[in-house]
């Protein structure tokens, strides 16, 4: 923990893009910054910028209080900390390597084994975010680990903390990502869909991205009808958007345009329909994807 000295000594394990971009931030907000990657070379931007290369992973980890790690994956955070793991007890270990939920559960019992603090975290920016106040970076684990380094965590973005459970931040994560893949692709799918009419993408995408506020309206409406389990067709109903997304699948046909993916969308509607959500609202497709097998 820190004891109120100035900023809290950090140390980075993984100097990758994304750890390269950590320690970088670490350094801009004063943090004394200790970095180790298993290619030596790639510390020496950041010594140039103030941070001391440790040898070993051994050596950043005695370096300071709080280790941040960011390798490829689960197996790279393991193969760099396991042999120093009975030198960490007290140190706080966050984990922003890419994982699944099951993986962060399990390195957080290997911690607790070892006396080490644990957190899990997701990082939802790519490296030119990093250390943007709007860039949200996920944590779960026990809060009080979370409180007492907010402060350095909070120099890589906005730190949020979900849960108390480890695998919670990568459950959001890939929930999150899936989001984003399904946003980007409608996008780009729109997109060729307006440029076969000769619409430039950078035309479209200013509607598009306006567009996208209104859709965040229609979940924020909607969230609380799942929770509920009861979904009011009384904005527009499954009926009314099956029809709807007849005529995207329509023009894009008649453009040359691939249709898979409004196809999969029509697909999980009519499901709905079938299973009597017609003059429900869309948010009743949910009960198809849970169903999902
Ligand atoms: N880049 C991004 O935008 C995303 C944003 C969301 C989160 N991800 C996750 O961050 C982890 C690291 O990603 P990265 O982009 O930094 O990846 P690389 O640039 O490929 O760097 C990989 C680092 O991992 C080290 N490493 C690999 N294997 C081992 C190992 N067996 N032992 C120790 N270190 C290992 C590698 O070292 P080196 O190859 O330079 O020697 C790099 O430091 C990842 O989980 C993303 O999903 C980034």
């Amino acid at each position: 923990m820190n004891m109120g000295t100035g900023p809290e000594a950090v140390s980075v394990i993984g100097l990758g893009a994304m750890g390269s971009a950590l320690a970088a931030a670490l350094l801009d907000r004063g943090h004394p910054t200790t970095v180790w990657n298993r290619t030596a070379h790639k510390a020496r931007p950041l010594v140039e910028r103030g941070a001391r290369a440790a040898a070993t992973p051994g050596d950043a980890i005695a370096a300071s209080p709080l280790v941040i790690a960011c390798v490829l994956d689960h197996a790279a955070l393991h193969a760099a900390v396991d042999p120093y793991a009975g030198t960490m007890a007290g140190t706080a270990l966050v984990d922003l390597t890419s994982g699944s939920p099951g993986q962060a559960r399990e390195t957080a019992a290997w911690a607790a084994g070892h006396g080490i603090d644990h957190l899990d975290g997701a990082i939802m920016t790519t490296p030119p975010g990093v250390g943007r106040p709007d860039m949200m970076f996920l944590y779960s684990g026990p809060r009080a680990v979370f409180d007492a380094h907010r402060p350095a965590l909070a120099a890589l973005g906005d730190p949020r903390y979900l849960s108390a459970d480890p695998a919670t931040a990568s459950l959001y994560d890939s929930a999150l990502l899936g989001l984003m893949w399904s946003a980007l692709t409608g996008w780009l799918h729109g997109t060729a869909l307006v440029g076969a009419d000769a619409v430039a993408a950078t035309e479209f995408t200013p509607v598009a991205v306006d567009w996208l506020t209104a859709v965040a309206g229609f979940m924020t409406t909607y969230a609380p009808q799942i929770d509920a389990g009861r979904y009011p067709g009384d904005d527009a109903t499954v009926d009314v958007q099956i029809a709807a997304i007849g005529h995207l699948i329509h023009a894009a046909e008649e453009r040359g345009i691939d249709n898979a993916l409004p196809g999969v969308l029509k697909s999980a509607m009519e499901r709905a329909r079938d299973a009597g959500h017609g003059g429900d609202s869309h948010a009743s497709v949910i009960e198809v994807l849970k169903g999902a097998k």
